[in-house]
């Protein structure tokens, strides 16, 4: 029997991977995706299938997390198997900017799907994953951060996800749901989107390289992650909802890096070594050799960071890092790549795409540098 899927947020970095994964897995799968004025299926262009064609595996859907009518009817129309909630306004400075629709959309987006799979009496069909964060440790109370640290959540994104976490328990005791959390230490891929640290500091530096910016404005680059790859993390995702019972799993590498030093691996992919000098917000990097020929535009002495106080974040979450033990006992979980690698792997696409935009920059051609940071 083919299974189907629904994901909310199958336009985001995690939902291009999950779909791709799951349509391998034989899946059907239905996905949301928001009406915007410009393109935003980039991610999944490459398994989209054209209606047209004899049984299409892949579907979607125009709808948003803030319309319940909408929400009700997509998942009437699909019966789905499984709902992967991955849609979210998911960056943490930008919901201090838009906190009531990140609370709209991030926290009750979540019941309004809880609420639809009830109402239509589908409680024993349909299994529900729920993209909880672990922002929601956000002042650690412990560490490492494992199932049974106590949340305390550090911005409205956090605090959103933090209903969203406890709807999705509520509605498993409450109504016998198949729910459950994962709780995800952050994890990156050449398609995390780009005001992201990891994919600002990758894109930047390619782009600074091949002479199409000049510095990278940094925020706080003390801050501390437990970085994984999307692409592991989406497989942890399903594995979650194919259990006898349903539980909530930390997934995360275990080990934690900083900001700066995913600065310098960067960099050193380019061939660029750099040093840091000076403190707080005079903090800067500069370069001190250049090796190969992927930063024709860099040369010793150059300052290509200086921080910007505005990526400072009116509350912060200096420090985050997990304990897989539990994934690992039960899930099998096992990373296959790097934080290293995945920056590796994240560097060499942003390079190709800066290398053709320099070359198109060459020819007279000008290419516009966005104008959005984060
Ligand atoms: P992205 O920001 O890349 O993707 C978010 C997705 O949600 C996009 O498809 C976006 O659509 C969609 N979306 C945004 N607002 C709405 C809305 N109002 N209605 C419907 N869809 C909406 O996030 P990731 O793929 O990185 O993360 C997936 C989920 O996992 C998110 O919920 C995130 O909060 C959570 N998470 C992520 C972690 C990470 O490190 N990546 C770690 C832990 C949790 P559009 O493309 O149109 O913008
Ligand atoms: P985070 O990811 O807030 O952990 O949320 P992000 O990559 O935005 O920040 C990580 C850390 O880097 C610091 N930082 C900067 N961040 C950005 N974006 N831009 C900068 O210029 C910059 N300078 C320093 C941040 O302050 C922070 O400490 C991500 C999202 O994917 C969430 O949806 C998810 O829930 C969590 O990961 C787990």
């Amino acid at each position: 029997m083919t299974k189907t899927a629904l994901i909310t947020g199958i336009t985001g970095q995690d939902g291009s991977y999950l779909a791709e994964f799951l349509l391998e897995m034989g899946y059907e799968v239905h996905g949301i995706k928001r009406r915007a004025s410009s393109f935003n299926t980039q991610r999944i262009d490459h398994i989209y299938q054209d209606p047209h064609e004899p049984n299409p595996k892949l579907h979607l859907h125009y709808g948003d997390l803030s319309d319940t009518s909408n929400l009700t009817r997509i998942i009437q129309q699909v019966q789905p198997d499984e709902v992967y909630n991955l849609g979210a306004q998911s960056h943490v400075a930008v919901s201090f900017e838009s906190p009531e629709y990140t609370a709209d959309v991030d926290a009750l987006g979540t019941l309004r799907l809880l609420e639809a799979i009830r109402f239509l009496g589908l409680e024993e069909k349909t299994r529900f994953y729920q993209a909880s964060t672990s922002e929601l440790y956000g002042l650690v109370q412990e560490t490492p951060q494992r199932e049974t640290t106590p949340f305390y959540p550090r911005s409205p994104y956090a605090v959103a996800k933090l209903y969203s976490y406890w709807i999705t328990v509520n509605y498993r005791e409450a109504y016998g749901m198949y729910a459950c959390n994962g709780i995800l230490f952050n994890h990156e891929s050449p398609r995390r989107g780009e005001t992201f640290v990891t994919r600002k500091i990758t894109r930047g530096l390619a782009n600074i390289a091949q002479g199409l910016e000049d510095c990278l404005y940094m925020g706080n680059i003390d801050s501390l992650r437990d970085w994984g790859h999307a692409k592991d993390y989406v497989r942890m995702q399903w594995l979650m909802l194919q259990q006898n019972a349903p539980e909530d799993f930390v997934i995360a590498t275990g080990k934690q890096y900083s900001v700066r030093q995913f600065i310098e691996w960067s960099a050193a992919e380019l061939g660029v070594s750099l040093e840091f000098s000076g403190t707080g917000v005079d903090e800067v990097a500069t370069v001190t050799a250049v090796q190969g020929d992927n930063a024709p535009a860099l040369k010793q002495g150059d300052v290509i960071m200086r921080i910007d106080p505005q990526y400072f974040r009116p509350a912060e979450v200096e420090t985050l890092l997990g304990d897989p033990t539990n994934a690992k006992t039960k899930l099998g979980w096992v990373p296959e790549l790097t934080v290293q690698e995945m920056c590796a792997e994240m560097v060499t696409e942003d390079l190709k795409t800066a290398k053709r935009h320099a070359l198109l920059k060459e020819h007279g051609m000008d290419v516009p540098v966005s104008l959005e940071n984060g």
